[in-house]
């Protein structure tokens, strides 16, 4: 009977040293806005491409190094066609799928992004 007791509480006692090596560890995902996160020093930002771009307007951290990902899901339109001029970014985004695009670290400036024709607008603040 002791010994359970002792098997119960060093038990605990290793799981609660687990999770504290895990919280401290770095890699928990920081949420920045709704669609924006910083793991491991790395942001990241999600906009979900289909019949143009959700959020259309992202809002995040500048002087970090930044991923802009793209998700696509049945998208059979042209916002599968991404441009950022001012960052000579012209990529082609698989119809389902996931695209990371390295925006390297953005000084306080806002982006302007549109799908392949001009049509479909989306933008990135970073303050
Ligand atoms: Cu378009």
């Amino acid at each position: 009977m002791k010994s359970t007791v002792i098997s119960i509480i060093a038990t605990a006692i290793l799981i609660g040293g687990a999770f504290m090596l895990t919280k401290n560890g770095g890699s928990e995902p920081v949420a920045v806005a709704d669609n924006v996160t910083v793991v491991d020093g790395k942001q990241i930002i999600e906009i979900q491409a289909k019949g143009g771009y959700q959020p259309r307007k992202s809002i995040a951290k500048a002087g970090i190094p930044t991923i802009l990902r793209f998700n696509t899901n049945g998208t059979f339109d042209c916002s599968s066609s991404v441009r950022i001029p001012s960052m000579d970014v012209s990529q082609v985004l698989p119809q389902t799928g996931s695209t990371d695009i390295d925006l390297g670290t953005q000084k306080v400036a806002t982006l302007q992004g549109t799908c392949g024709m001009g049509m479909y607008p989306f933008e990135v603040s970073f303050n």
